[in-house]
């Protein structure tokens, strides 16, 4: 049986090769996409989402449009990452299909209400707005999502903030509210994500699969690469997006410790950190677990293998 998922993002370089990984792995199903402003606004992440499924052939699978300001913070994008478009680089064909009416949030509330109890993950890759508004509008969904799996956060440090990781900065209040719910939350945040770098290797083994969806992975490693560098002078970029869905697939990507999290909402100038007590073992009641180590060679060999399924969808 394949994994069900959410996968609620902000395209953003790395959620749309999130995107490409979750449609060509044959152990992922994605039940919705749904989007959050934060690498650009909410119009341009959705119609980068609408464009990527187009590119990859995801058809039959409901996308729809989130939260387009944080629950209390003054919005922030990253345009000296991803560019004022939010995936800049790539020419980024007309979507072929429409967001569906209902908006993110009931969407993920209503999918996780029509599925089996047990049977949805949710996977935030971009700012937990979506998810914290739909545990707070429909209760009963966090006793029925099987696990959440973000990407975001980070114990060692920050990417914008010294302590502060930009999925979890941006809207702390709403990652505050998901850590502290009772479902499970497993944090893939930049302690791994900074090791899951597209090395040279890497991008040979992406343009050797030959096909338009990995021409187009390409395309946005170049963009990517080049800001990354500029911006945070990294010589390669981390994918931080896949990493959590990559966890799904095969959970020995990962190295996870169980512990447990919380979100700073008062520091000044540690606003938005993501606190892990590491002390001693976690409780037994413990809910949350941190990835502390990765197994990047396994990650890239699952990112590949699914550009070689994904095949080219208008071919
Ligand atoms: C990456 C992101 C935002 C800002 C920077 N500097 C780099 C996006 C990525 O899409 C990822 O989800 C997360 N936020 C990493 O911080
Ligand atoms: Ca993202």
């Amino acid at each position: 049986m394949p994994r069900r998922i959410i996968l609620d993002c902000d395209p953003g370089h790395d959620d749309a090769i999130a995107l490409l990984l979750a449609h060509g792995n044959p152990d992922i199903e994605l039940a919705a996409v749904t989007t959050v402003m934060g690498n650009a606004g909410i119009e341009n992440v959705t119609r980068n989402a609408l464009s990527v499924a187009r590119i990859a052939g995801i058809t039959g699978v409901p996308f729809a449009r989130g939260s387009a300001r944080p629950l209390v913070r003054t919005v922030e994008y990253a345009p000296d990452i991803h560019g004022d478009s939010g995936l800049d680089g790539p020419v980024l064909p007309e979507p072929t299909f429409d967001v569906d009416p209902r908006g993110a949030v009931q969407l993920i509330i209503d999918t996780i209400m029509e599925s089996e109890p047990g049977t949805i993950t949710l996977v935030p890759t971009g700012a937990l707005t979506n998810i914290a508004l739909a545990a707070r509008l429909e209760p009963r969904i966090v006793s029925r999502v099987r696990e959440v799996v973000l990407m975001g956060g980070g114990v060692h440090g920050g990417n914008w903030s010294p302590t502060s990781e930009f999925n979890i900065v941006i809207d702390p209040e709403a990652a505050h509210i998901v850590f502290n719910e009772s479902w499970p939350v497993t944090m893939v945040g930049i302690d791994v994500t900074h090791q899951a770098l597209a090395t040279p290797e890497v991008r040979e083994r992406i343009a050797a699969v030959g096909t338009k969806p990995s021409v187009f992975v390409g395309e946005l490693l170049d963009f990517f690469g080049a800001t990354y560098l500029e911006a945070q002078g990294f010589t390669s970029p981390p994918v931080h997006d896949p990493v959590a869905v990559a966890y799904i697939i095969d959970s020995e990507v990962l190295k996870v410790v169980k512990a447990p999290l919380d979100v700073e909402l008062s520091g000044s100038l540690t606003l938005g950190m993501t606190v892990a007590d590491l002390r001693r073992p976690a409780p037994a009641d413990c809910t949350t677990q941190v990835a502390l180590g990765i197994d990047e060679n396994r990650f890239w060999d699952l990112v590949v293998d699914a550009l070689e399924r994904i095949c080219d969808p208008e071919a």
